[in-house]
C-alpha cells in the first residue's frame, strides 16, 4: 500500500491567512517509510533557508494501487549558461522549439519576474494566446501525488551521476508528471530558494537543465505550465493535483 504525503509550510501563519510560503513537498511512499519521511519533511520546514516555518500542514492519505499509473522519466540535458540572461534566452528557445508562441513565452517570463510574493503552485498559460488559464490566483496549482517508482534505485542512479541535491530529483519527478498531462506542452521553472539558481525548461520529452536562471540570493522563483487549448481545465487540474503517478527511471 502506498501513501500520499503532502507538506506545505509558511511563516507568519497559514498560507490562507497571509503567511509567506516557505516550502512544500509531495511524496508517494510505502507504509514502512512513512514515519522517517514525515520527520524529514518537518525538518525541512523548520530549517529552510527561506526561514523557519511557523505553520506546517501535513496531509497523509492512502492511495489505492489500482488508481496509480506509471510513466517514464524525462531525459535530462544540461545547458551551461554564461549568465542569467543567457539562461533565459536559451530557456525561451527550448520553449519556442516546442511550438509555444512568443507571446506565451514572454508572458510566462514576465509573470515569474514580476512576482512580489512566492506562490506555492504553478501558473497555467495558454501556449498560443499567452493568457492565464487557471483561476487560482497567488496560490497556483500544486502538483502532487507523485514519486519515483523505486526510490532506492533512483537515489543510487542520481548519486552516481553526482546529483545528490534533492532539488533535481524532485524537479524531475514533477516535470515528468506535468509533461505527461495530455494538454501540457512545456514547463518553465526556477527555484524560489535563494541559494538555488539552477532552473529548467521541459519540452519535447526533454528536461533541459539550465545552470543559471536567477541571481544568487534572489528568492524570486516559480513555475509556469504551457497548455494547448482547447482544454478541460478541471480535468487537467484534477490530473495534476490528484492522479497518483510513479516515475520509472528505466522506461
Ligand atoms: N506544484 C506546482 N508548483 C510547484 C510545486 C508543485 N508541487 N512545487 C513548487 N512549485 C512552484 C512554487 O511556485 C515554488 O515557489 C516554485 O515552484 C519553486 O519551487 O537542479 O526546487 O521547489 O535540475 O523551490 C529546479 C532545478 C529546482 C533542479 C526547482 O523549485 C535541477 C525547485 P522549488
Ligand atoms: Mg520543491
Ligand atoms: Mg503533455
Ligand atoms: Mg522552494
Amino acid at each position: 500500500m502506498l501513501y500520499s504525503i503532502r507538506m506545505r509550510s509558511a511563516q507568519g501563519g497559514a498560507h490562507e491567512h497571509g503567511g509567506h510560503h516557505i516550502s512544500g513537498a509531495e511524496r508517494l511512499i510505502t507504509t514502512q517509510d512513512l514515519t522517517t519521511i514525515t520527520e524529514k519533511l518537518i525538518q525541512r520546514a523548520l530549517t529552510h533557508e527561506k526561514g523557519r516555518a511557523d505553520f506546517i500542514r501535513l496531509t497523509i492519505e492512502e492511495v489505492k494501487p489500482k488508481d496509480i499509473i506509471t510513466i517514464p522519466m524525462l531525459k535530462m540535458e544540461t545547458y551551461t549558461a554564461i549568465n542569467v540572461s543567457d539562461g533565459h534566452k536559451n530557456a525561451c528557445e527550448f520553449l519556442a522549439n516546442a511550438g509555444i508562441s512568443k507571446i506565451a513565452i514572454d508572458n510566462a517570463m514576465s509573470s515569474l519576474l514580476s512576482l512580489q510574493e512566492n506562490m506555492r503552485g504553478a501558473i497555467l498559460i495558454d501556449a498560443t494566446t499567452g493568457k492565464r488559464l487557471d483561476n487560482t490566483g497567488m496560490r497556483g496549482i500544486r502538483v502532487s501525488r507523485m514519486d519515483f517508482k523505486d526510490t532506492l534505485q533512483a537515489k543510487k542512479h542520481f548519486d552516481e551521476l553526482g546529483y545528490t541535491d534533492n532539488h533535481v530529483q524532485e524537479a524531475l519527478v514533477l516535470a515528468s508528471k506535468v509533461l505527461s498531462a495530455p494538454n501540457v506542452v512545456g514547463e518553465l521553472c526556477w527555484s524560489d530558494d535563494p541559494n538555488y539558481i539552477i532552473g529548467y525548461v521541459s519540452a519535447n520529452n526533454i528536461y533541459h537543465r539550465i545552470t543559471k536562471m536567477k541571481p544568487l540570493h534572489s528568492s524570486q522563483g516559480g513555475r509556469v505550465f504551457f497548455v494547448k487549448t482547447p482544454v478541460d481545465i478541471t480535468a487537467l487540474q484534477n490530473y495534476l493535483e490528484r492522479q497518483p503517478v510513479l516515475v520509472d527511471i528505466n522506461l
